[in-house]
């Protein structure tokens, strides 16, 4: 497995830094953010180390795909899957990206407004 060792979202792989974990299994992590941007936001992650998706390798699509299936789950068990909701990704500095290691949020819960227009 890759790690970085100064990376936070690697530390909480490692369970060095607390997180309240929602989904766990070998390749990936699930866990509320810190700092809700909805009543539902949940980040979804690699274990693997990847800084950002323009790292992302063919072989990771796989895990990729995996993040999505279970982003779906997760909708339906937070209870958000027919109200609706959002599967982010920020990547670079123009996205935003404040923490290098891949992960997707799942925002709902209220209403998110139209991302355009
Ligand atoms: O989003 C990075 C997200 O990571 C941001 O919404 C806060 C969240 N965050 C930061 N530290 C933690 C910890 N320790 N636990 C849970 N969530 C955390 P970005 O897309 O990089 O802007």
């Amino acid at each position: 497995m890759i790690v970085k060792e100064d990376c936070l979202f690697c530390k909480i792989v490692a369970g060095t830094i607390p997180s309240k974990k929602v989904y766990e299994d070998e390749q990936i992590l699930a866990f509320h953010d810190i700092t809700p941007a909805a009543p539902v936001h949940v980040l979804l992650i690699p274990k693997k180390h990847i800084d950002s998706m323009n790292e992302v390798t063919q072989e990771d699509l796989p895990v990729i795909g995996h993040i999505h299936g279970v982003a779906i789950e997760l909708a339906k068990e937070l209870g958000v899957n027919t109200s609706g909701y959002r599967l982010i990704n920020n990547c670079g500095p123009d996205s935003g990206q404040a923490v290098q290691h891949l992960h997707y949020h799942l925002l709902g819960g209220a209403n998110l407004g139209a991302l355009t227009g």
